[in-house]
């Protein structure tokens, strides 16, 4: 019996484009960090197997001081470490797989078809292969089957499995199930997904260990196996990003903004990323999100608001009064009624409120 962690699309120095610049070069910082971190969770977990599934670089040409980073935290992994590089780090002339100078525990796949490597302490062999360019239209697994010799088989690719446009590494489910894999280690997918077997192979994708984006919500982390003699594998699943980015949807109406957002956060929000979508109906004023962004920043790593929000009913109510007001909301309303998007909604949402504001000289800041 062993364990082994399976991770993939680090995706390090990612651009992380919607954080301020002082933010996105702590994000690359971080980034760097977590296979750090990652080698103290193998050390400290007994772990002798790494499996990483691609696109550990954002691109092929990363920095070099990147490589080098990610080659020492692999160095200092007491356990054997495998690499199938993908779309993102493929191997090609200037790649940190061919660059670097790798350590001794580290295996990368550098060939375009499937190679295996045997390691008898486990009675196991290790069968990957590598993207060779951005793109991987034959399927890597095509025509693989794990011999029967007894031995546990695994598997390391970066790829998708029954794709509409084969690109990346296309995978029929059927080749998977006639693999006579043990397990298929994949990577690609964001998203981390739930173990599903196919014939007697058991394959995951482990997702990212860090979000980088709204696109990217949730706990992050990898995944954790033991393999048995016979063979049989099972996994769990390990959290483990140090942020994470996360969507709140906040109903204001007949609430103060604040305390509505207050009372709707979890407790433990001040690492994170949070867009925050405030939506419901407001006074005439609508929200003064400056103020409220302001209020709340240091509760978060970084925060970001949503004005959804519309006006109160009553405020067109008054729309029938015989005055400059009425004229001006009865106009703003039929432009509203017709708006064909809730874009096109939200632009005369907010006209009608600095128009109100106008003829009230009030100031909305
Ligand atoms: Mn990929």
């Amino acid at each position: 019996m062993f364990q082994f962690i399976h991770a993939a699309d680090f995706h390090l120095d990612s651009a992380f484009g919607a954080l301020t610049a002082r933010q996105a070069a702590a994000r690359r910082r971080e980034s760097r960090e977590t296979a750090f971190r990652l080698a103290n969770y193998v050390n400290g977990h007994g772990i002798g197997l790494v499996l990483l599934a691609g696109d550990l670089f954002d691109s092929g040409s990363a920095f070099r001081e990147t490589g080098e980073q990610l080659a020492q935290a692999l160095g200092q992994m007491q356990a054997k470490v495998f690499i199938a590089p993908g779309n993102h780090d493929w191997i090609g002339p200037g790649s940190p797989w061919l660059t670097v100078n790798w350590p001794e525990n580290v295996q990368i796949f550098r060939e375009n078809a499937m190679t295996a490597v045997d390691l008898p302490e486990w009675n196991l062999t290790i069968h990957g292969a590598a993207f060779t360019g951005p793109e991987q239209a034959a399927g890597l697994l095509t025509g693989f089957a794990a011999p029967e010799d007894g031995r546990v088989h695994i598997g390391l690719l970066h790829g998708e499995i029954d794709p509409a446009e084969a690109r990346y590494d296309p995978i029929r489910r059927e080749e998977i199930a006639a693999s006579g894999l043990h397990y298929l280690a994949l990577g690609h997918i964001h998203k981390r997904a739930e173990p599903v077997t196919l014939g007697k192979t058991l394959c995951a994708w482990p997702g990212c260990p860090e979000g980088r984006g709204f696109d990217e919500l949730g706990e992050k982390g990898f995944y954790e196996g033991t393999v048995e003699d016979s063979g049989r594998v099972s996994l769990s699943f390990v959290p483990f990003a140090r942020r994470r980015y996360e969507i709140l949807e906040v109903d204001v109406t007949g609430r103060d903004p604040r305390a509505a957002v207050e009372a709707a956060l979890p407790a433990d929000t001040a690492q994170h990323l949070y867009r925050i979508v405030l939506t419901g109906e407001t006074g005439e004023g609508g929200l003064d999100t400056g103020a409220l962004e302001t209020a709340l920043a240091d509760r978060f790593y970084a925060l970001e608001l949503r004005d959804r929000t519309r006006m109160a009913e009553d405020i067109w109510a008054r729309a029938e009064e015989d005055s400059l007001r009425g004229l001006f909301l009865r106009e703003l309303r039929a432009k509203w009624n017709a708006a064909q998007t809730e874009a096109e909604r939200e632009t005369v949402t907010q006209a009608a409120r600095f128009g109100l504001a106008a003829l009230d000289h009030r100031d909305l800041g």
